[in-house]
């Protein structure tokens, strides 16, 4: 068969992927060398797609509680409770809460749906967790919710600064095209964030900044600019308001000031303020450092202060750039599904209800902004909203502090959810379950970050009874009595009517339009290539606000919280290889093994002082809860401060849960969450026991202990384990077969394989103070013929374990890259690939591959 062009699934880079399907769920996935985001390339995420749609897990009927429903059933019961509950209590008593991972079409009805015909605002996403300090400080000083960046821009700028934003691991393939840059044009390359992340491995400058100090550093960075004379006062005069107090509110910001501030040391402060200020062409990126705390919008506007005085926006190679997370945040942008905003970048002024109500000849228009998500769940939970309908996000898991998340879910008189899987965190507490298609079965389009509007296709048939969410959406909408307004057949027939809305009376006002795509035949759309809007935005120094300019906003750093219960500070964030609540990486064997546990980051020195061990456990402590995870001590974080992934389940963990500790605490202006900063405590949690199972196969066991990981590996599913008390419990995991046991009391270690037909179906190696052996042999033995030599847990020759792994595209571990850096004295990441491959597929690990360069050169700096 031919390739299918489509885009991926994950992030907001948006690449373009060629997919071949084969025998039944199979599919060969490449980079699309067409693409304009990746040129062929695709990061660790990408390149394993294939790995990832199985059907395993996967809900394919809808469900009426836990009975499997007909479609015609469970739409009629969603339609007539949600019409039963605003009828009784008024349309703000119901709410939908979506996401961008949604495609543009999908987004559009749902969103037309609660603000043209049910008539509330109540439609917010996780895009409230993830962008809208970004669209809330766009709008204050640009006007409208226009990324004025493109990757262009990176490849014609000399000056990348990387603020928040972990790229490395985050956007890879963004990340690759600003090393080709460096390599191309010498580009320079700063990276400000609280942790040493991959992504400074590759930085000529990283400013380790006290968290949450970002505007003192903007401020002191626009204060030498002007200090230096390189403002643009023509375009300042020309293009920009500036209120009153603005210059005044940088008075004390000189470097000095701000080094202390922000505590770093004033020599690197002094090198990126000469830098900055002696080059045009720069490019800010920012992300979830910047945006998910509780003065993100203020921080954003701090950034394109410096860039709106500096004249540095609209032209190559120079603009802020918030970079986008989800496949298409931006589309749910375009179409208005942030309960703050209506449709196509308009907001809920009477003239815009009037004109999208005359639009949609709508039945009942919102006529203000709905609940944004954290209050909306509060809303919930006081029983003022009483029929949810979730559609593709987890907020179970991904809202903060999730216990009372859970609480709200629990009391919900109707909650829908829509999802690809059965059985998550959300979706536990769903009266009515429908099966949407997921990535290779649905059709539609999405925007990455810089405004690419591409599509996604199916190339797998619809399994079981799954349904596109638009088409979801819409019968729903019909069986509440709105036919012809959501009468549509094919993904086209809602591109059109979007494109349709984007240019309706619209004089050039707003930016945001699709001309030419309104009147696009279904075959046209179908063979649509990738198409950005809105050109260079602000090329001619205009802005769309009621003066023509754009706006410096005066912002001010705020005293930092005074914490005493709990010294330290958390910070929450991802990994390279998994996505969000897991529900797709997780399938991944290769994936899952680049990090298998959730593990607290703790500086070696704080470790000493709250007694950890590297390898322990800790039990992470704040004001809303608590959780489990492994040790790391590692150099790469600051003092005081902790850091935890966001990606453990009640699916895959009993601990490692990062939802549980983060408190909902918001930006006033935006609604984000503060999720990168929370007071809290660390202490080591002893175990009696500790050690691992490894199922052949797939399974369902949980075991029931103080600490227990899943994930998938080659051919089973690997636990990691430990406990208090007895171990006994755990011999309920094993499958039936023959036992063939070994044990010390003397250390407390007990080994046990389970035969099936002279087949190893499963090993539990448990021990008290004893050694454990690496996993990976093990794993390699899964269903292989084996005697009573297995316990041993290592062949009988030598072996050398390959540590950590590091390029999951080869199998190769940090060990073996160590040794082969030493043994053959490599020194170049290109050296390594020709030596072990290592870093020559999708190159996500080539950043580590540079750490490990480092480490062996400098020891004693090693981390
Ligand atoms: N591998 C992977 N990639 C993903 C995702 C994923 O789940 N996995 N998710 C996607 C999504 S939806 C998103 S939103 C993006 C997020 O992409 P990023 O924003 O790059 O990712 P995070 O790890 O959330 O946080 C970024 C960095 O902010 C830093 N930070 C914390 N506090 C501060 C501070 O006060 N100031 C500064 N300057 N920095 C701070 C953190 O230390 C962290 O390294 O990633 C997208 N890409
Ligand atoms: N502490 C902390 N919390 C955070 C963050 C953080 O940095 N720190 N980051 C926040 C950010 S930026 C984000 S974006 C969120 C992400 O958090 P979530 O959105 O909750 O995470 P996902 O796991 O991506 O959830 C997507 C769900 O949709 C399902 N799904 C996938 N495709 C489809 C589809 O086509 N249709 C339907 N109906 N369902 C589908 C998946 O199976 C999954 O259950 O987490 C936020 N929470
Ligand atoms: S950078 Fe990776 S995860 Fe993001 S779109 Fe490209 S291939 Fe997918
Ligand atoms: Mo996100």
């Amino acid at each position: 068969m031919s390739p299918v062009r489509t885009t991926c699934a994950y992030c907001g880079v948006g690449c373009g992927v060629l997919a071949t399907p084969g025998e039944g769920r199979s599919v060969t996935i490449a980079g699309d060398p067409d693409h304009p985001a990746n040129a062929g390339r695709l990061c660790s995420k990408g390149t394993h797609l294939g790995e990832t749609v199985g059907l395993e897990g996967r809900l394919l009927h809808p469900m009426i509680g836990q009975r499997q429903a007909n479609w015609n059933k469970a739409l009629d019961l969603v339609a007539r409770k949600f019409a039963r509950t605003i009828s009784k209590y008024g349309p703000d008593s119901v709410a939908f809460y979506v996401s961008g991972q949604l495609l543009t079409e999908d987004y559009y009805v749902a969103n037309k749906l609660m603000k043209g015909f049910i008539g509330s605002g109540n439609i917010d996403t996780n895009s409230r967790l993830c962008m809208s300090s970004a669209v809330a400080g766009h709008i204050r000083a640009l006007g409208e919710d226009v990324v004025p960046a493109t990757y262009d821009d990176l490849d014609a700028a000399d000056l990348i600064i990387l603020i928040g934003s972990n790229t490395a691991w985050c956007h890879p393939i963004v990340y690759q095209r600003i090393q080709a840059a460096r390599e191309k044009r010498g580009t320079k390359l700063v990276v400000v964030d609280p942790r040493r992340t991959e992504t400074c491995e590759n930085a000529d400058l990283h400013i380790a900044l006290k968290p949450g100090t970002d505007i003192a550093l903007m401020n002191g960075l626009l204060a030498h600019c002007r200090r230096s004379g390189v403002l643009d006062e023509t375009y300042l005069k020309r293009s920009v308001e500036v209120p009153s107090n603005f210059w005044s509110s940088l008075d004390n910001a000189d470097l000095w000031t701000t080094a202390k501030t922000c505590d770093v040391p004033a020599s690197d402060l002094a090198t990126l303020f000469d830098w900055f200020a002696a080059t045009p062409r720069t490019v800010t990126l920012f992300s979830q450092g910047i945006n998910q705390s509780v003065r993100g919008t203020d921080q954003v506007n701090a950034i394109t202060n410096l860039h709106l005085a500096t004249g540095r926006v609209g032209k190559p190679g120079a603009a802020p750039f918030s970079i986008t997370g989800q496949p298409n945040a931006m589309g749910g942008r375009e179409v208005g599904g942030l309960a703050s905003t209506l449709a196509a970048h308009m907001d809920f002024a009477p003239e815009n209800v009037e004109r999208v109500g005359r639009f949609w000849s709508a039945e009942r228009m919102a006529t203000k902004p709905g609940l944004k998500a954290v209050d909306l769940f509060r809303a919930i939970r006081r029983g003022e909203i009483k029929a949810l309908w979730v559609m593709a996000t987890n907020p179970a898991v991904s809202l903060p502090d999730v216990a009372r998340v859970r609480d709200a879910l629990g009391r919900c008189e109707f909650l829908v959810v829509s999802d690809v899987v059965s059985e998550t965190d959300t979706s536990h507490y769903a009266h009515v379950r429908l099966p949407a298609a997921a990535w290779g079965e649905k059709d539609g389009t999405v925007t990455n970050s810089e405004r690419l509007i591409s599509r996604q296709r199916a190339f797998f048939p619809l399994p079981g009874e799954a349904k596109p969410d638009w088409w979801i959406v819409s019968q729903v909408a019909q069986r509440m009595g709105w036919h012809d307004a959501f009468n549509y057949h094919h993904p086209a027939d809602i591109w059109r009517e979007h494109a349709r809305l984007s240019t309706y009376e619209n004089d050039g006002r707003r930016l945001f339009a699709l001309p030419g795509h309104s009147g696009a035949l279904t075959r046209t759309y179908d063979s649509m290539t990738p198409f950005r809007w809105g050109g260079q935005p602000f090329a001619d120094g205009t802005f769309p606000t009621s003066t023509g300019k754009a706006r410096l906003v005066t912002v001010r750093q705020p005293p930092l919280e005074h914490k005493s219960a709990f010294p330290l500070t958390l910070n929450t964030g991802r990994y390279r290889d998994q996505w969000h609540s897991m529900t797709r990486t997780g399938l991944s064997p290769k994936l899952a093994r680049h990090r298998d546990e959730p593990r607290v980051e703790v500086h070696p020195r704080d470790g000493t002082a709250a007694r950890l061990v590297d390898g322990g456990l800790a039990k992470v402590t704040t004001a809303v809860g608590e959780s489990l995870f492994r040790v790391s001590l590692v150099e790469s974080q600051r003092r005081g401060e902790l850091f935890v992934p966001i990606h453990w389940t009640d699916q895959q963990s009993t601990g490692g849960r990062a939802g549980k500790l983060t408190r909902p605490l918001t930006d006033p202006i935006s609604g984000q969450p503060g999720f990168k900063s929370t007071p809290a405590a660390v202490s080591p949690q002893p175990v009696d026991w500790r050690g691992f199972l490894i199922l052949h196969g797939e399974t369902s066991v949980r075991p029931d202990c103080l600490w227990a990981t899943r994930v998938k590996v080659q051919g089973g599913t690997l636990f990691e384990v430990a406990g208090l008390g007895s171990a006994d419990a755990l011999r309920a995991c094993l499958p039936k077969g023959e036992l063939i046991e070994l044990s010390d009391p003397a250390r407390g270690t007990q080994r046990t394989a389970v035969m099936k037909d002279g087949r190893l179906a499963a090993v539990m190696f448990l021990t008290r103070d004893g050694e454990l052996p690496t996993r990976d042999w093990l794993i390699e033995r899964l269903d292989q013929p084996h005697g009573y030599e297995i316990l041993a847990g290592l062949p009988a020759g030598p072996v050398r374990a390959r540590g950590t792994l590091v390029c999951v595209c080869f199998d190769v571990g940090a060990t073996t890259i160590m040794d082969a850096i030493a043994d053959q004295r490599l020194t170049t990441v290109a050296e390594v690939g020709t030596a072990l491959r290592a870093g020559t597929n999708c190159g996500s690990c080539r950043p580590a591959i540079a750490k490990l360069l480092q480490q062996v050169k400098e020891p004693a700096n090693a981390a």
